[in-house]
């Protein structure tokens, strides 16, 4: 006789962290894709009470349930930073995630986003749709190609640059994060531009945040940290890490209630309490 699987005696996924002493895990109502591209491991499952969870080469890359609070803190504390911001330049993201909440913003015009793998984006398109229905709209433009190489073709283009990689030790994020690429993308922003990269966790192993940090620094005449809650991420403590190439600072621009009242995470409040470091934080920042 047919026995239901339950619960309890169902399959899990594992992300290990930091030497695998530690980590996340989820129990996997059912297994929706798993596949190997050119460049990475991709899947994705559904689970009992978080819906679907996507990862990469074993990374966890969004959960359904919680993937609001990032998307959310990497895309809106810059674009309302910004006093106007048209032109956006995605890299990685291949989700869609990101993409979605650019395009919330009426102001802007071109969202490119740089993908280098186009398999991700087919997945995501079958199989995660709240992520990537902004995929379709006629102001997203995709590429798959080496984001890295993508944005040394552009000169004071972009109004704002969000890295929305995966982690540099996994897939294919690594090439992405030398100081040349940093200078490279601080030339293709306009002059009051933004960079935000995502930055990770501050809290079990700090090497990629502070080498991440220590180059923007170095690539941009202004940079900041700030903080978000991530659940889906180790710890659950998240960075995102801004180079500011203008004048202007990160104070909130402009109001735009429609879109504001419609998030879940982001807030005026928010964007201005973000900025507010721990001391355990503000320490490893201040050696670097
Ligand atoms: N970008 C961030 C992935 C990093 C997660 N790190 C981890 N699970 N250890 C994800 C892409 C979402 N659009």
């Amino acid at each position: 006789m047919k026995r239901e699987l339950k619960n309890y005696d169902a399959l899990r996924f594992e992300e290990c962290f930091h030497g695998g002493h530690t980590g996340t895990f989820f129990k996997i109502k059912e297994l929706i894709c798993s596949k190997q591209t050119a460049y990475q491991r991709i899947d994705i499952f559904d689970t009992y009470n978080v819906g679907r969870v996507f990862a990469l080469d074993g990374i966890i890359q969004t959960v359904e349930r919680f993937e609001f609070m990032y998307h959310e803190m990497l895309v809106h504390v810059p674009m309302f930073s910004h006093i106007s911001p048209k032109r956006v330049l995605i890299i990685g993201g291949g989700d869609g995630g990101t993409l979605r909440e650019v395009i919330r913003h009426e102001k802007v015009e071109e969202a490119h986003m740089c993908e280098i793998d186009e398999e991700v984006v087919l997945a995501a398109k079958e199989y995660l749709p709240d992520l990537s229905s902004a995929m379709e709209d006629d102001r997203a433009k995709l590429f798959y190609t080496d984001g890295a190489e993508y944005v040394s073709n552009f000169k004071d283009y972009f109004d704002v640059i969000l890295i929305d990689s995966t982690d540099p030790t996994a897939g294919e994020g690594g090439n992405l994060f030398t100081k040349g690429f940093y200078t490279n993308c601080k030339d293709a922003l306009t002059k009051e531009g933004l960079l935000v990269a995502q930055t990770e966790n501050p809290v079990y192993d700090t090497t990629w945040l502070e080498m991440a940090y220590g180059r923007i620094n170095r690539a941009f005449p202004a940079f900041k940290m700030y903080k978000g809650f991530s659940p889906q991420y180790p710890s659950g403590f998240w960075t995102y890490t801004v180079g500011i190439k203008g004048e202007g600072g990160l104070a909130k621009q402009r109001n735009d209630p429609g879109l504001e009242s419609a998030l879940g995470y982001y807030s005026s409040d928010i964007h201005e309490s973000c900025f507010v470091l721990p001391p355990f934080l503000k320490e490893i920042l201040k050696k670097l």
